[in-house]
């Protein structure tokens, strides 16, 4: 951990200069560092930097700025610094300067235009005669850490030290939400439990949280959220709120404010009062105190975020009042203290009737908003999530954005990818939210991109300044050492902070200087890695759902893995309507009338088959399967070629990062490899399963033929079994054939076959079932002889908790170079693992992101060695094969 780099605490920097040396060498890589590890950069180009660091101001923030600019540029530059703190002033010797540009004699950008509390930091470095000079002046104490920040930043990656630069943030409301409930578990964490709560407390160590803060800090966040959307009913409680103190103290060096979600029925659960109704005067007085209640813990404590009327949420219309009532109770409670309300547009009816061909969930945002415009508080935002349905792999954007002109508003986005894979598929988000920022919503004939929308300047105030607005980031961090699971993973959150500052930085930029930090500044490193993570969304989409269909995941169980028609007949609204004589939900005029509620340019586009993009047809029409694309393509044979093309795609990753392979560090290299390796296995899973699915509804074959035919390979359920018992799967698309085995004896069980192939070397793919309460083993033979034993051991998210054989806990080994010839003997033995209580009452809390989140169910912990097939490939292939 780079935690081990010898970093002074901050309250041991004093007005004295200290000295810091830097303690260089080896460290191990586990991520924990994320993009601030400070390695080491070619010291000579940098040998002008002045050692001596002089912080002109003494808040926490300002020292903390100082300390970590001596933190950063002793490491990468492998010299001493020192820092001179709370200085009387500017010294007339060579030095980097911090403090406020009136400190520093500057001029912040005269721009009435701006919010006053916009942050905005100038670097300038001018080097005369020897004597170097680096100011960084900032209009906040944030300002002046941020302005620490990039100059670190642009040295890590070996840019050149900006002459003169200016940065202003885009707008006010730049936070994270994480989804952490008070007994630790995280709804839609992929990284281990909270490092905020257990067992209904606040943890006692924040050392982790305060690092967090300094990571959101270092990419320009200013707010963090640490509770669930999904509220603990009794979260505001004073034995609570004292807690929650202790998380502000730990944030507060970086600038970052802490806010919380609450649930509205607080004045009723916590306040033991008879109603929770929004304009009940005693419910008015009870939030006004809760607030100043809050304040007097937390003085620079951010605001709330509420989700209501949503889900299985309590809310205003249980009273017959509407979410502005709701919003401004709050609002004016904390206006005083300067504290904001994100109130959630996400509010939908979640027991549709999917018979009804005019039912749309995809409306619910305006339909329950529009008519409240102008209504809220000024310091009320309404937080919208970027598509009008639930953080699919491609949406069209809300057209909410457009339809509130005098409200203010922040754009939700998520980083923990509950519908992208998970963080243990790479999917780099920025790519997304960026089309989503630059998607232009056209209001009023005019130019209105959702980035200028959420920045306040489309809809500006009456007085002409841009309206508080913003963007908020669903992050669920935890405990694993690398914060997000996965190596690649923290890029989503780095370019999030980046595109928030600044929607309109170019997303090589963002990705190139990520991957400098994160893994070094060796060209054939970045070049590859970024190239990877560039190309990343659209392989994911297009190996998952088609042309606008959403996911198809199994939106019933953990958002993971295929799980097409769980989305149909239900009352949650993610309809595609994959019919006989076609597929589509039909959202034009003629159908819902959702294309109807963007801007009439936009509207007209998406409602007109000729004009509606490829990617989002699905979204707005119900076409037959052999529509023909804009492409010239049929449906069905784009979808085909697409799963093939993308799936191949995934694949490839793993020899391209083989080339990385002693260019990095061995830990993190090994990490992203069996990462991609079991991405490259479910990538084929969601394929055939997407593919298979589709064939079988339209009845129209593969004109290459490739769809249901798998050359080499062996379905479990047909080879020789000692002690297996084949199974049917649920769905049937997500296992080959439809089936599985299953070895219920302690013993284990075996499958064989034998070969038939024309001797040579091959890849030898083993598609299993792996969930993670239990650890079946397997062991591969050729001829009585041992190839490779490897454990079912994946940490796949959802397997923890669910236990069934689908698309979601199916997982492939790859065993190469294995000699094989005509009449040998394949076996594979699997041993169950039997440790899980049959039916054993489960004692946690549902697992995170169940429908029912207090659900408790029977499960059966047991693991049954279960085996789809197994597939021999050309040798060398590289894991996995076709
Ligand atoms: C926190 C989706 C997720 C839920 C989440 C909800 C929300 O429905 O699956 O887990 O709840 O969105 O954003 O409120």
């Amino acid at each position: 951990m780079t935690r081990s780099i010898l970093m002074p605490t901050l309250a041991r920097i004093g007005a004295l200069a200290i000295l810091f040396l830097a303690v260089r060498g080896s460290f191990a890589e586990d991520g924990s560092a994320a993009w601030l590890r400070y390695a080491p950069v070619p010291a000579a180009k940098y040998e002008s930097v002045p050692s001596r660091i002089v912080v002109l101001g003494d808040s926490i923030t300002e020292r903390a700025a100082g300390a970590e600019l001596m933190r950063g540029l002793s490491s990468m530059l492998g010299r001493s610094f020192a820092v001179d703190a709370a200085a009387r002033g500017i010294p007339h010797e060579k030095a980097i300067v911090i403090g406020s540009y009136q400190a520093l004699g500057l001029k912040a950008t005269d721009n009435t235009q701006l919010d006053a509390g916009i942050a905005e930091y100038s670097i300038r470095f001018t080097h005369e005669g020897g004597k170097a000079r680096i100011l960084i002046a900032g209009n906040s104490p944030n300002a002046e850490l941020y302005g620490a920040f990039h100059l670190l930043e642009e040295i890590g990656s070996t840019q050149e030290i900006p002459a003169g630069e200016t940065q202003i943030a885009s707008a006010p409301i730049r936070w994270t939400d994480e989804w952490d409930n008070l007994d630790g578990t995280i709804e839609r964490g992929y990284a281990g439990s909270s490092f905020f709560f257990k067992d209904e407390h606040v943890l006692t160590d924040l050392q982790r949280a305060s690092d967090y803060a300094r990571l959101l800090s270092s990419v320009g966040i200013d707010g963090c959220n640490v509770n669930n959307v999904n509220a603990d009913l009794d979260l505001l409680t004073s034995e609570h709120l004292r807690e929650f103190a202790r998380i502000a103290d730990a944030f507060r060096p970086w600038g970052v404010k802490l806010a919380l979600s609450i649930d509205l029925t607080a004045p009723q659960v916590v306040g033991g009062l008879p109603t929770f109704d929004p304009l009940d005067a005693t419910v008015t007085a009870w939030w006004k105190q809760k607030v100043d209640e809050i304040y007097s813990l937390i003085p620079d404590f951010g605001g709330f975020t509420v989700k209501a009327d949503s889900e299985g949420r309590k809310g205003p219309a249980q009273y017959g009042r509407s979410p502005a009532d709701a919003a401004n109770v709050l609002g004016r409670a904390l206006a005083p203290h300067g504290g904001v309300v994100l109130y959630r547009g996400f509010v939908y009816n979640n027991h549709l009737d999917w018979r009804d061909p005019k039912a749309d969930r995809a409306r619910a945002g305006v339909d329950n908003f529009a008519r409240f415009d102008g209504q809220f508080e000024p310091n009320v935002i309404i937080q919208i999530k970027e598509g009008p349905i639930d953080f699919q792999a491609r949406e069209p954007v809300s057209p909410l954005f457009a339809a509130l002109r005098h409200t203010n508003m922040a754009l939700e986005v998520q980083t923990s990818q509950e519908y992208t894979g998970q963080q243990r598929h790479m999917v780099w988000l920025p790519s997304m939210w960026k089309w989503v920022l630059d998607t232009d919503l056209q209001a009023d004939n005019r130019s209105t991109p959702v980035k200028e929308i959420v920045e306040g300047q489309s809809f500006p105030l009456p007085d002409g300044r841009s309206r508080p607005g913003g963007f908020i980031s669903v992050t669920n961090a935890g405990i694993d050492a690398n914060w997000l699971h996965h190596p690649m993973a923290m890029a989503n959150l780095y370019g999030f902070g980046k595109l928030a500052w600044n929607p309109n930085q170019p997303l090589d930029r963002i990705i190139d200087t990520w991957t400098r930090l994160t893994w070094g500044n060796d060209p054939q490193v970045d070049t590859t890695i970024d190239s990877l993570q560039l190309k990343s969304w659209q392989v994911y989409e297009g190996y998952t759902g088609p042309n606008g269909m959403g996911t198809l995941t199994n939106i019933l169980g953990y958002h993971f893995g295929p799980g097409i028609e769980s989305a149909e007949r239900n009352g949650w609204g993610q309809w595609f309507r994959g019919e006989e004589d076609g597929i589509g939900m039909d959202r034009t005029a003629a159908g819902t009338g959702f294309a109807q509620q963007y801007p009439p340019p936009l509207a007209a586009k998406y409602d007109s088959l000729a004009s509606c993009p490829d990617d989002l047809l699905l979204f707005f029409h119900h076409v037959p399967y052999d529509y023909k694309l804009h492409s010239g393509q049929t449906l069905i044979q784009s979808i085909y070629d697409t799963h093939y093309l993308s799936a191949r795609a995934a694949g490839k990753y793993v020899p391209q990062w083989m080339t990385l392979k002693g260019r990095i560090d061995d830990d993190r290299y090994r990490q992203v490899l069996q990462l991609f390796t079991y991405q490259a296995g479910h990538a084929l899973v969601w394929r055939d399963a997407i593919n298979d699915w589709f064939h079988w509804k339209s009845r129209i074959a593969d004109a290459q033929g490739r769809v249901g035919r798998h050359d080499g390979r062996m379905e479990a359920e047909n080879m020789t079994t000692g002690g297996y018992e084949s199974v049917d799967v649920t769905p049937w698309e997500t296992a080959s054939g439809g089936k599985a085995v299953v070895c219920r004896s302690e013993a284990g069980c075996s499958l064989s076959a034998p070969i038939n192939q024309p001797e040579g070397r091959y890849d030898v793919a083993v598609q299993y079932f792996d969930s993670w309460r239990g650890v079946s083993k397997f062991e591969l033979l050729t001829n009585g002889k041992s190839v490779a034993n490897w454990p079912a051991n994946d940490t796949l998210p959802p397997a923890q908790f669910d236990p069934h054989l689908d698309g979601q806990t199916s997982t492939r080994f790859t065993v190469q170079d294995v000699f094989l010839k005509p009449g040998d003997t394949l076996v594979l033995k699997g041993v169950p693992d039997m440790r899980g209580e049959l039916n054993a009452h489960s004692r946690e809390q549902a697992a995170p992101g169940a429908i029912d989140p207090h659900a408790r169910e029977q499960r059966d912990y047991r693991e049954f060695a279960p085996v789809d097939y197994i597939q021999l490939g050309p040798n060398g292939g590289l894991t996995p094969q076709d």
